[in-house]
């Protein structure tokens, strides 16, 4: 990527954000122009990670070469933090696994493995949910086109939640000679890969057939009992002590001794010891703060013993870094088992099976070698004996249990299957075998399956892989087991048999909805950047719970609780997958976390206290989950809810002038003080939202209530705030230590507008102001190179780094009020906040710019965040904040809303749009339009085409169906329309319209179901 603006010098970054951009027109262009699909390839392969599982059952990640990695389906914790933005992920398995393929032409025999490493040519090209990668070599005489997803098909979750990735391939024969060809797959048998302990069990592999594929199962089992040992337990050490005794300290970390655990620091919560005194590096580490009582380091060491009992039981608790926060056994001088924590400081049980060094002798090594987060180890009660902990004999309830499946599709007698292999390399020379195969847990098991091919020259064939995996026993803290996928399938076998009998259904309308989505006169880039985020819920920040339970974190593994004020940033879930945030919404915002008095805890059972944001976002949530709903029904339940949470935000505005007063927490997670813009906006949107469903309930007194107080506030957030340039907050003088972005331009300050617009609502605040507000954040916040602003601002995390382009959180461009002000006696973290570039934000704003008509600066906030995660640079895949694939990013979603203009009530049989961003038609003088939309029950394409003096407008249902009975649409400026012709399947249909400026508001007379492939036309003179 070259520049794309400049050429800059110091004075142009004197205020540290260039008031001149110095975009390069090229690049503008290119902001509008369709462009092509994006194509990686050479150097740009090697961080790709595009997540290809279903939704809400794990993650898996589609590597640049076509390899999967990363394989997160194991039920693991594995937090993340804001660290992979300026250190990306690079690719790594824990399992072994792979495809390749033999050709033989002309009596000559090659190998290759499918990836990254065995191929001159490969290129990648990935469009959520579709990841494409074809393999080419001029010596190699076959090329290899690999089309990877999961079956993702808007509207139907449950289909677009199948624990299984679809592995398909192209053989294509180049030469000029009749090839014969091989292509496998192999797959470790990776149960119980974590917590399989030797001696514990087997993993076994066999073959299945089922809906005419040929199946690999890998699966594991526990031993058989043994009888019950008579030898007593040795209670080895229970640390109830002042010191250590005999046990060897280095390091300050552990202290001079075990400590109390009454003791502990409070945040620690419960540790779970045995006893009153336990082992904890971060309780015992010297300093005042979590971050300095975790920097410390240490070791504990035992003395000598002999093993003599089969196992060695303890507790452990505390980080999860391998190596770095752990317990080790030592015999004779190598480690040999080694366990750490899972980042909870509450102690599990844990047995080591160490039968296998009877007799010997041992050490202990308690090890805190970890700085950072979670830098802390707990131990305690280590006890020799016969019996290993309850946990530990149920093998059948380890997170890692369960089932993996690799499938061939379509199969027949050309295919084989080997149980056991000693090396994938081993697919093309060893012998298959029908048997079962079963290896103990302490070795490795390998299986395959393949095909034979001939192809003649110019001929192709297909060859479908797929892998599923089944692993029930998800167990997050305080929240219901298990997974759903487990509710609907008994094993992966019965999840592979699934996939291959619907697979024509499956892939067809996976493939349609992809079509569907670049059907489109909408730039690819801007096209891949707004949906790509949707695939964060095939990531391990969301799941499913076996209760149907939709939860998320903020990012993988961090921030818990389905964040209220994170994910009402995010809009594609909403629009893709409705009923997810309606289950939300129901069972958590206004279901468990709602309070007698109306207040929404934001993180469900996870905190007990509200946030206005959050708040608001769940009542302007509220209505547009209705919205996306086929009839009133959803509304109609929670509407009693909805009003008394909109009751709790109108306390908060004690005054009623439309204003909150008090403290105010929100998503940068403090209280402010005093009447803040984005705050009381998103408050007066909620109002509106609240009035809207009040209506539609025929609750006419609250409506009333909500429209007096609009009536007041929307003047008066005008009046107080606006200051003429941008809407600023007022800290409450009694509250001054408190962190408030003042008279500072805050990204967020216009957002109830950009919300009202989510939902059709019209305006909440003024164009005028609203647009002067969104030109000053392109103004004072947008800047092509982050590093001058970061250079005098140093606090905050990195998710643009020094020449990359980015909207900034808040910058301070009046005098009367600085960083320093606003950061208060505030943390510096939070503070830290005002410096950042921060994706979901980024695209809230860049949303409502297209939607006010700022084409350019929202494209262009837009690219900035797509260009910051170039393959070059990153993993496009994965937009971080304080955590990997953040669940915030889903607002580009949002954005792609905003360009089409994109209107829908479900209810009320309504659809519009008003498209931002027109091409040029082929034949002179014609504007097109061209996008994918979803509804209620269908989706499926709109198209507008433009000539001098007339329009038409098409709306085709691809996939269910949509009832329409009114459409709005948007004609150029200054033009009125004389008349309007509506026709469904080229029949007249009879209705009659009305235009307030520039929109035309068509109502059919009688309410049309169009079904899938029939279309609907309205021609417009
Ligand atoms: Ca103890
Ligand atoms: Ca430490
Ligand atoms: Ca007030």
């Amino acid at each position: 990527m070259g520049a794309f603006a400049g050429p800059f010098t110091r004075k142009d970054f004197e205020h540290l954000v260039p008031v001149d951009k110095k975009l390069h027109p090229d690049w503008v262009r290119s902001l509008t122009a369709r462009g092509e699909r994006t194509v990686y390839r050479g150097a740009d392969l090697e961080k790709i990670g595009m997540p290809i599982g279903g939704i809400c059952a794990g993650q898996l990640y589609l590597g640049g070469g076509g390899e999967l990695w990363h394989w997160d389906i194991f039920n693991q914790h594995s937090g993340t933090g804001s660290e992979h933005y300026a250190k990306p992920v690079t690719p790594s398995s824990p399992l072994d696994q792979g495809f390749a393929i033999r050709v033989r032409v002309e009596g000559r025999t090659t190998e290759r493995v499918l990836d990254r490493a065995h191929w001159r040519e490969i290129t990648f090209t990935g469009e959520y949910p579709i990841g494409h990668v074809s393999y080419q070599d001029r010596d190699f005489p076959v090329r290899v086109d690999l089309e990877a997803f999961s079956p993702f098909i808007p509207l139907n979750t449950e289909d677009s939640s199948l624990p299984v990735t679809v592995m398909e391939f192209t053989v294509h024969n180049q030469s000029e000679s009749e090839v014969e060809a091989e292509l496998g797959g192999w797959l470790q048998n990776a149960v119980c890969l974590q917590s399989g302990q030797a001696g514990e069990g087997t993993r076994q592999n066999r073959l299945v057939r089922r809906s005419n594929a040929l199946m690999l199962e890998c699966s594991a089992e526990a031993p058989r009992p043994r009888p019950p040992s008579k030898r007593p337990d040795i209670v080895f050490d229970d640390f109830e002590r002042d010191g250590y005794g005999d046990w060897t300290v280095t390091g300050t970390a552990f202290g001079s001794g075990p400590v109390e655990t009454s003791k502990v620091p409070q945040y620690q919560g419960d540790l779970g010891g045995h006893g009153t005194r336990v082992v904890n590096s971060h309780a015992s580490a010297p300093g005042a703060t979590v971050e300095a009582r975790d920097a410390a380091t240490g070791t504990l060491t035992s003395r000598r013993f002999q093993i003599e009992r089969d196992y060695i039981n303890f507790l452990i608790g505390g980080g999860a870094h391998q190596s770095k926060t752990c317990v080790n056994l030592v015999v004779e001088g190598t480690t040999v088992l080694s366990a750490t924590g899972r980042d909870e400081n509450r102690m599990h049980p844990m047995s080591w099976n160490v039968r296998r060094w009877a007799g010997k002798s041992g050490r202990l090594e308690v090890v805190d070698q970890q700085t950072g987060p979670w830098g802390n180890i707990g131990f305690d009660n280590v006890v020799f004996s016969d019996h290993p902990l309850g946990s530990m004999v149920a093998l059948a309830s380890e997170p890692d249990f369960g089932t993996l499946v690799l499938a061939l599709l379509s199969s027949g007698p050309g295919d084989s299957g080997y149980t056991s292999l000693s090396a994938g390399s081993q697919l093309f020379s060893g012998k298959p075998s029908r048997h079962p195969s079963a290896k103990p847990l302490e070795d490795k098991l390998l299986g395959g399956l393949k095909r034979k091919l001939k192809l003649k020259p110019g001929a192709s064939a297909k060859v479908t892989f797929a892998l599923a995996w089944h692993m029930p026993n998800l167990k997050l803290n305080k929240l219901p087991s298990g997974r759903h996928y487990a509710q609907r399938f008994g094993s992966a076998v019965i999840v592979a048999g699934y996939l291959a009998q619907n697979f024509d259904r499956l892939s067809t309308e996976t493939r349609l909805w992809h079509d569907t989505w670049y059907d489109s006169t909408l730039p690819y880039w801007f096209l891949d950047r707004t949906f790509l985020n949707t695939s964060i819920l095939a990531t391990s920040t969301c799941y499913r719970l076996g209760n149907g339970r939709f939860y998320a974190w903020e990012g993988v593994g961090c921030c818990e609780g389905t964040c209220g004020h994170v994910w009402q940033y995010a809009h594609a879930m909403a629009r893709v997958f409705p009923e997810l945030e309606r289950i939300t919404r129901e069972q958590i915002d206004f279901g468990l976390a709602l309070q007698p008095d109306g207040a929404i805890h934001f993180r469900g059972e996870f905190n007990d206290f509200p946030a206005i944001d959050a708040q608001a976002g769940a009542i302007l949530r509220a209505l547009r989950e209705h919205q996306m709903s086929p009839d009133d029904a959803f509304l109609k339940r929670i509407w009693p809810r909805v009003k008394l949470a909109t009751e709790w935000l109108l306390a908060k505005d004690a005054n009623g002038d439309g204003l909150i007063e008090s403290n105010q927490h929100n998503t940068l997670d403090t209280d402010w003080f005093g009447p803040v813009a984005w705050l009381s906006g998103l408050y007066l949107a909620a109002l509106e939202a609240a009035r809207t469903m009040a209506r539609e309930v025929g609750d006419a007194t609250f409506e009333s209530r909500c429209r007096e107080v609009l009536g007041v506030g929307k003047k008066k957030i005008v009046a107080e705030l606006f200051d003429g340039e941008y809407f600023i907050n007022k800290p409450d003088p009694k509250h001054l230590d408190a962190i408030n972005s003042g008279t500072g331009c805050e990204i967020d300050q216009v957002f109830g507008q950009s919300w009202a617009f989510q939902v059709g609502m019209g305006r909440v605040l003024p164009q005028r102001e609203a647009v002067s507000a969104l030109k000053s954040l392109w103004r004072y916040n947008f800047t092509p190179d982050v590093g001058p602003y970061r250079k005098a601002y140093k606090a905050g995390r990195w998710y643009a780094m020094p020449g990359e382009a980015g909207l900034l959180m808040c910058t301070f461009p009046r005098t009367d009020w600085d960083y320093s002000e606003a950061k208060g006696k505030g943390p510096d973290w939070a503070a830290g906040y005002f410096n950042e570039c921060m994706n979901g934000f980024e695209y809230q704003a860049a949303g409502h710019m297209l939607w006010e008509g700022l084409l350019t600066e929202g494209l262009a906030v837009t690219r900035a965040v797509h260009d910051r995660y170039h393959a070059s640079r990153r993993n496009p895949w994965n937009e971080i904040e304080c955590g990997d694939h953040y669940a915030r990013s889903m607002a580009s979603y949002g954005v792609f809303l905003a360009a089409c203009g994109f209107e829908y009530d479900g209810p009320a049989a309504h659809l519009g749009f008003d498209p931002r961003l027109l091409a040029k038609g082929h034949a002179p003088e014609t504007e097109v339009f061209r996008c994918a939309f979803t509804s209620a029950q269908g989706w499926g394409t709109f198209e507008q085409r433009r000539q001098p003096g007339r329009q038409t407008a098409t709306v085709v249902v691809r996939w269910g169906k949509l009832r329409l009975r009114t459409l709005s649409l948007a004609l150029p400026e200054g033009q009125r329309a004389d008349s309007v012709l509506v026709l469904a399947d080229d029949n007249l249909v009879s209705s009659h319209f009305t235009q307030a400026g520039n929109r035309i508001r068509l109502v059919l007379d009688q309410e049309a179901e169009i079904g899938t492939n029939r279309k609907v036309e309205v021609r417009i003179v």
